[in-house]
This record gives C-alpha cells, sequence and structure tokens, in this order.
C-alpha cells in the first residue's frame, strides 16, 4: 500500500526489512563512544560555584572550600583549572570537563579580568580547527570546546557591576552563558524576585546573546520550554553537599538566616530547574549549539580571513594590531564588531596558513 503526499510516495514494504533498527544503532555507536561536557564556571571567588558543580553532578568533581581567610592569597590574575571526570549513568558515559577561573574578579582592578577567558574559548575553538583541518584528520576530535559558561552573580539585589556588564557581553558573543544569582539563600523571596526582575532588565538593556537562542527549527513545545526557560533566567540558585535535616527527612540542603532550606524543593529556591535544564533537557542542544553556531562562527571568520589574507590584491582594510584592538575597548553590541572580526588573527588564536 502507498500514499502520495506532496510528490512523495510514502509505502511499507511487504515485510519487515528493520532499518527501524537505526535509531538503536546509533544510540549504541554513541554509547560507546560517550558524550563530552565542558562547562566553565565564572565568578568572584566565594560565590558557590565549586559547591554548585559538584551539587549538580551529585559528584566531587572539584574543590570547594573556597578562600577561608582574608589572609589566604588570592590569585593574581585569573588563572584556568581545567578538571576531568567520567560518570556513568546507566551504561551514558559523560566526560565532564570543569574549567574553573579562579582569581576572576578577585583583583582591585578588574578591568581585563575576563580576557583570559576570552582567551581559553577561543584557543578550543582554533585547537579543533586545526585538528580539523589537518589531512589525516582524526575521526573522533577530542572535543575541548566550552559548551556552557556558568556566570555567577552575587546577591546584591543592585544592577550589575561593570565588570559583569563587560565579561557578559564578550561571552556570550562566543559561548552559551548561563547566568545564576548565586547563594540566593542569602536574599528572601521577595528581595530574590526584585533581584531578578532588576537583573532581567539589565539583559535587555545591554542586549546580552543569552541561551538558550530562538531558532526556526523549533518544535512548538521546545520554543515553549525555551520561553518558559527565559523568565526563570538568572536561575535563583543555592548549592549543598550536605544533607541535613528538615521535618524529619535527610534532605540536600543548608542552614541559612531564614532557618535550613532544602535546595531541591523548587518553591524555596531554583537549583532543580537549572540542573534540569542543564542535564536533562539542554544538555545535547548546548553541545550542539557550541558546535554549530559558536565554533562554526569562529571558522568561518577565520577561513575568510585566511583567505583574504591569502590574495595580496584583497581591497579590504588593513587587519588591526593587538595593541590597537586592546587599546580601544568596545561598547556592547549585539553583534561581535567588524573589528573583532578582522582583529582575531592578529591574536595569535590561529596561525594555520602551513595547514592549507
Ligand atoms: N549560603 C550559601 N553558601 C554557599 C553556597 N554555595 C557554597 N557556599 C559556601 O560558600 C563557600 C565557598 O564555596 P565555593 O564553592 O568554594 O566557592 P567558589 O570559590 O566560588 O568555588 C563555602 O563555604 C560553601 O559552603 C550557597 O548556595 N549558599
Ligand atoms: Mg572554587
Amino acid at each position: 500500500m502507498s500514499t502520495t503526499v506532496d510528490g512523495i510516495q510514502f509505502s511499507q514494504p511487504s515485510k519487515y526489512v528493520g532499518f527501524d533498527t537505526i535509531t538503536t544503532q546509533i544510540e549504541n555507536r554513541l554509547l560507546k563512544k560517550g558524550f563530552q561536557f565542558n562547562v566553565m564556571v565564572v565568578g568572584r571567588s566565594g560565590l558557590g560555584k565549586s559547591t554548585l558543580v559538584n551539587t549538580l553532578f551529585s559528584s566531587k568533581l572539584t574543590e570547594s572550600n573556597g578562600r577561608k581567610l582574608p589572609t589566604e592569597p588570592i590569585e593574581k590574575t585569573t588563572s584556568i583549572q581545567v578538571s576531568s571526570h567520567t560518570l556513568i549513568e546507566n551504561n551514558v558515559r559523560l566526560n565532564i570537563n570543569v574549567i574553573d577561573t579562579p582569581g576572576f574578579g578577585d583583583q582591585i582592578n578588574n578591568e581585563k579580568c575576563w580576557e583570559p577567558l576570552v582567551k581559553y574559548i577561543k584557543e578550543q575553538h582554533s585547537q579543533y580547527l586545526r585538528k580539523e583541518l589537518t589531512a589525516q584528520r582524526e575521526r573522533n576530535i577530542p572535543d575541548s570546546r566550552v559548551h556552557c559558561v556558568l556566570y555567577f552573580i552575587a546577591p546584591t539585589g543592585k544592577k550589575l557591576k561593570q565588570l559583569d556588564i563587560v565579561a557578559l557581553k564578550k561571552l556570550s558573543e562566543i559561548a552559551n552563558v548561563v547566568p545564576v544569582i548565586a547563594k540566593s539563600d542569602s536574599l528572601t523571596l521577595e528581595e530574590r524576585a526584585e533581584f531578578k526582575k532588576v537583573l532581567q532588565n539589565e539583559f535587555i538593556n545591554y542586549n546580552f546573546n543569552i541561551y538558550p537562542y530562538d531558532s526556526e527549527d523549533l518544535y512548538d513545545e521546545e520554543r515553549q520550554l525555551n520561553e518558559d526557560i527565559k523568565s526563570l533566567i538568572p536561575f535563583a540558585i543555592a548549592g549543598s553537599e550536605q544533607e541535613i535535616e528538615i521535618n524529619g527527612e535527610r534532605v540536600r540542603g543548608r542552614k541559612s538566616r531564614w532557618g535550613a532550606i532544602n535546595i531541591e524543593d523548587v518553591s524555596q529556591c531554583e537549583f532543580v530547574f537549572l540542573r534540569d535544564f542543564l542535564t536533562r533537557t539542554h544538555l545535547q542542544d548546548l553541545i550542539e549549539t557550541t558546535a554549530l553556531t559558536h565554533y562554526e562562527t569562529f571558522r568561518s571568520k577565520q577561513l575568510i580571513a585566511l583567505k583574504e589574507n591569502a590574495n595580496p590584491n584583497r581591497q579590504s582594510a588593513p587587519i588591526q594590531t593587538q595593541s590597537q584592538t586592546q587599546s580601544q575597548p568596545q561598547p556592547p553590541t549585539a553583534q561581535p564588531s567588524q573589528q573583532d572580526l578582522k582583529s582575531q588573527p592578529s591574536q595569535g588564536v590561529f596561525p594555520p596558513t602551513s595547514l592549507l
């Protein structure tokens, strides 16, 4: 029996062929390979970044003791520390890289402390591109591209600081940024709702490109889910690696000045929304959007710039030097500026002429 829709003939084989197992075949192959998820945590020290990562994956992925005394030295610049872990749940292997950024926002002058983060993200794109362009490229190129930046905002109740404005702008141009209100248990529910409104307005005013993005490819229910998530962002979270007893039940929680809170109770804190968003509904989308949007943008800019450089008769303006670009901080704009575009090759991120 066959039917024709829009000129395409649909028919069912007269006996079972078995190609419907292709989804299982794909699944088996993916299971064998495992999944790679790279998450960067950004925010001043002591905002609970390490605690949250450990709480999210219910595992000790990183040391979460913060700086305990004011006398403890702080990092002189933003440093980057990557730790790798493999988690297994029902046969699914998830390799997680946690990219910690100690020292971010901890200096007296924090003007440029976002630069090492942007450089790191671009370097991972650049490394991937280099591997992709070699003649004998690997079948599975190791993926160190940053799939998600969790950006921790201090629970001040006030408008964004200059550092947050610039860092959020720069990071959201090149990666999936998910802002969170850190340690939200230090605010009352009313203060929290008010603060969230302030921040949502700030995001609109500064035109940040916050994940998840609108796309024409989404089904209606996916679009609705994204709308719901956008209304929650920035998630007001609290993390805890400890269990406490509330009403005779042992739950993951913390004792705060408002009493004890169960961080898995959505009426008290939005940790569960964040966890479901990152792991249960958008994990694959974060990975895919990094590859298909952020990396793709980087890749095409690099290849266009390379082509222009290779053509001595090109008409375009000369590429600017690093010192020129650094001395002119850019006002926040929605799209990467022309200057960003031209300046990338000169930042030494990607010198692959010899590879082509
Ligand atoms: N009140 C509160 N304290 C937290 C929270 N998360 C972490 N902490 C505490 O804050 C301190 C610093 O946490 P840590 O995760 O090391 O911060 P990091 O420097 O941002 O990685 C530790 O004493 C944590 O127990 C939270 O959500 N609420
Ligand atoms: Mg830490």
